[in-house]
């Protein structure tokens, strides 16, 4: 009986793409996730890389080596916009092709929901907590700008009443 030899060869680049960003974000610093696949008869997604790009920039290497899904922390600044995309290869060593941004996101201070002074799409007892720790704060130091929920120049008790009044809202 003569020997038979089976061979699969993979010839098709894996797909990735960054996961959905909203379009302003209110902190300097903020979770960017990715996923990739190499389909039901891939070898295999071996790595992801991310590039990240400010203000319409070229794109560098933000993230290399990593895996088919993940998250890391990017740290930007308040006043830029940040594109970013993903490329996979797979095991058999075909690498993505991809030029253009996934995602972007704009680093803004602003309330994209009231009273949610920590930016994470929900009012609760950690926005209390934000602005209690903000009470003696210049309005102009880092992030102080979110605690002042009512808008009128200063933190006081009245941004801890707008924020226990809107307690329970979040983003969909
Ligand atoms: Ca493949
Ligand atoms: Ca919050
Ligand atoms: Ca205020």
């Amino acid at each position: 009986m003569p020997a038979t030899i089976s061979l699969k060869i993979d010839a098709t680049a894996p797909g990735s793409s960054i996961n959905p960003m909203r379009p302003v974000t209110p902190r300097p610093s903020f979770s960017v996730g990715w996923s990739a696949s190499d389909g039901a008869i891939g070898s295999g997604v071996l790595s992801v890389d991310v590039y990240s790009a400010a203000d319409g920039g070229g794109f560098a290497a933000w993230q290399t080596g990593k895996p088919a899904a993940g998250s890391a922390l990017f740290q930007g600044a308040y006043d830029h916009t940040y594109s970013f995309y993903s490329v996979a290869t797979d095991v058999a060593g075909n690498v993505e092709q991809k030029t253009a941004a996934d995602a972007a996101t704009a680093c803004r201070r602003e309330f994209i929901l009231p009273g949610d002074s920590t930016g994470d799409g929900t009012v609760n007892i950690l926005d209390l907590i934000f602005i209690r720790d903000k009470l003696i704060g210049d309005l102009l130091s880092g992030d102080n700008w979110a605690a002042d929920v009512n808008g009128d120049g200063k933190i006081n008790v009245l941004d801890l009443i707008c924020t226990r009044n809107r307690i329970g809202t979040s983003l969909p």
